[in-house]
């Protein structure tokens, strides 16, 4: 019998001389480089399901906040997390066999490492995101699932998260962790209807305006809108930036990148003074929401702020309802979340910090630890997660009161409302405003709950990333032998200082925060402590 395995890596042969990784977020780089990478995800994809007796594993083409030209995939676990650690390496591996026959080879290699059985069943389920190169990409993603013998389902279009979803939901259909219906419509009606409850006729003040990046989140967002309650009874959303007809305009001058790298909104933006404004990126996965003062001041509230209202939230709902002697809330930062932020949690929230390095997978499992875990990036990556234990309490707990009961309806919408298989930009949205109408809040209250420490974020070219090695969660270096103590040197030199150096996952560069108690200081410091990282990374 011929290799069907080879033969569909032969149909998409390797470049030469490229190397490709697994990082962060899958592999992401230049469309046109990306075919032979699609078929072997393909493999890994089907491979995976078999060692896990056909669940079904999710496979998600897109390359996020990356310009149009790019894309990328990811692979998604049975539960809607991201993939195991060393999947991601035999995925790397896999993506750098050069022929076909070694494709094919490491293929059996795998199933014969994992014992997985080559007959056994495999189902896997694919989407993307709008880029012009989409349709190719996943037709070579096809091809690797036919070579192997793999179920498929196609949904088309998705923004991360609902393809993650759509994978929680096949996996745990008919069971009692039922996730919900694995439909587009079964997504917008099972978000919508705990958005309706979870506003308990709250009605949130103003509007908001969603910059959906011209990416996936555009069409979907308008779907959603369409099983929301109507704007007269709760919120009214403006959705702009939503042109997914002209792929060349996706990341381009609007979404959640472009505003929190620039610290400014789209310049197409048109809304008034203290109007609400969200950003998404091209994958719906990540949101950051901002604003303009009446004096045209711009004010970000990132990742580090929607954490804290989340977190002070929930905690009110869990201590209303009766539950806080046996539900404990925990917040989980990268070393970017703002100085202030981390105080507000601790001394005024008074809950527990945990940091761990970048990347959406460790703040992922570092929350799966806790009770709940409210986890964001400063970025807008984030959710909060209910451990199974935490999840049967509140749903056996019997209020002693009438406001015992409300704030316990509250909770559960709310348990509804975030997407527990990943972050979700759409769902992080209407949650955020359901907090806001409750507290009957603007975006100026929000802003006013501390003042950010004034931060400066560089990048630096060097010869070689890989030399900066990092501990305790990326905030200090242990490699090159000496940079740390010259680093601790300059930020002892300002009021309020630190700092810390890392490699990028996603960039050929090394970033350097700094923050302080002024502007000034904080530019100083990170403009020095990128120097001592040019020093030590030109040597
Ligand atoms: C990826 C990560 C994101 C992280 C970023 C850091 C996921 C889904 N995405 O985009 O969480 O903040 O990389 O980029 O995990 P950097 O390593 O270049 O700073
Ligand atoms: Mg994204």
């Amino acid at each position: 019998m011929a290799d069907s395995i080879a033969a569909a890596a032969q149909k998409h042969p390797a470049p030469e001389g490229l190397i490709y990784q697994y990082g962060t977020a899958g592999f992401r780089t230049k469309a046109e480089v990306l075919d032979s990478v699609m078929t072997r995800c393909g493999l890994i994809a089907a491979l995976r399901s078999r060692a896990l007796k056909g669940k079904w594993i999710g496979v998600m083409i897109t390359a996020s906040h990356n310009p149009p030209e790019d894309n990328g995939v990811k692979l998604v676990e049975p539960l809607g997390n991201m993939l195991q650690e060393e999947w991601e390496v035999l995925s790397t591996e896999m993506a750098n066999k050069a022929t076909p026959e070694d494709v094919s080879k490491f293929y059996h290699e795998i199933a014969a490492r994992f014992k997985i059985d080559l007959d056994a069943p495999a189902r896997v389920v694919v989407a993307r995101d709008t880029r012009a190169s989409g349709a190719r990409l996943l037709a070579c993603v096809l091809d690797g699932l036919k070579g192997a013998g793999a179920e498929h389902k196609d949904y088309g279009f998705l923004t991360t998260p609902q393809l993650h979803y759509m994978v929680r939901c096949l996996n745990t259909e008919g069971t009692k962790d039922s996730y919900g219906t694995p439909t587009e419509d079964g997504y917008y009606e099972k978000f919508a209807a705990a958005f309706k409850t979870a506003l308990k006729g709250k009605k949130p003040s103003g509007s908001l305006t969603v910059d959906c990046a011209n990416g996936v989140g555009g069409p979907k967002l308008t779907e959603l809108i369409k099983h929301l309650p109507p704007k007269e009874e709760a919120l009214e959303i403006f959705v702009v930036n939503d042109n997914v007809i002209k792929p060349e305009a996706l990341n381009v001058d609007c979404g959640a990148d472009y505003v929190k790298t620039n610290q400014r909104a789209p310049p197409s933006s048109k809304v008034g003074p203290n109007d609400r404004c969200c950003s998404l990126d091209g994958d719906a996965d990540r949101v950051v929401f901002y604003f303009k003062d009446a004096n045209n001041m711009f004010h970000l509230l990132d990742g580090d702020r929607i954490a804290t209202l989340v977190a002070s939230f929930l905690g009110d709902l869990v201590r209303q309802s009766g539950l806080s002697d046996s539900i404990k809330i925990g917040v989980v930062q990268t070393a970017y979340a703002n100085g202030a932020a981390t105080n507000y949690v601790e001394q005024h929230l008074k809950l527990k910090v945990d940091c761990t390095p970048t990347g959406v997978k460790y703040l992922h499992h570092a929350a799966e630890k806790l009770d709940i875990g409210v986890y964001f990036e400063a970025n807008g990556h984030g959710t909060a997660i209910f451990s199974v234990d935490t999840l049967e309490t509140i749903a056996k707990h019997e209020p002693k009161s009438t406001a015992q009961k409300e704030a316990l309806e509250v909770l559960r919408a709310c348990i509804d409302l975030i997407n527990q298989a990943v972050g979700d930009a759409l769902s992080d949205f209407m949650l955020v405003e359901v907090v806001l109408a409750h507290k009957s809040w603007g975006p100026q209250e929000w802003l006013s709950t501390y003042n950010d420490l004034p931060n400066r974020l560089l990048k630096v070219i060097v010869n070689d990333r890989k030399i900066f090695q990092t501990t305790d969660a990326e905030r200090r270096l242990v490699k090159p032998d000496g940079i740390q103590t010259k680093i601790d040197q300059e930020v002892q030199k300002v009021r309020q200082g630190r700092s810390f150096a890392r490699a990028s996952g996603t960039e050929d560069a090394v970033r350097v925060y700094a923050e302080a108690a002024t502007k000034a200081e904080a530019d100083d410091l990170a403009r020095k402590v990128a120097e001592i990282v040019k020093s030590f990374g030109s040597a």
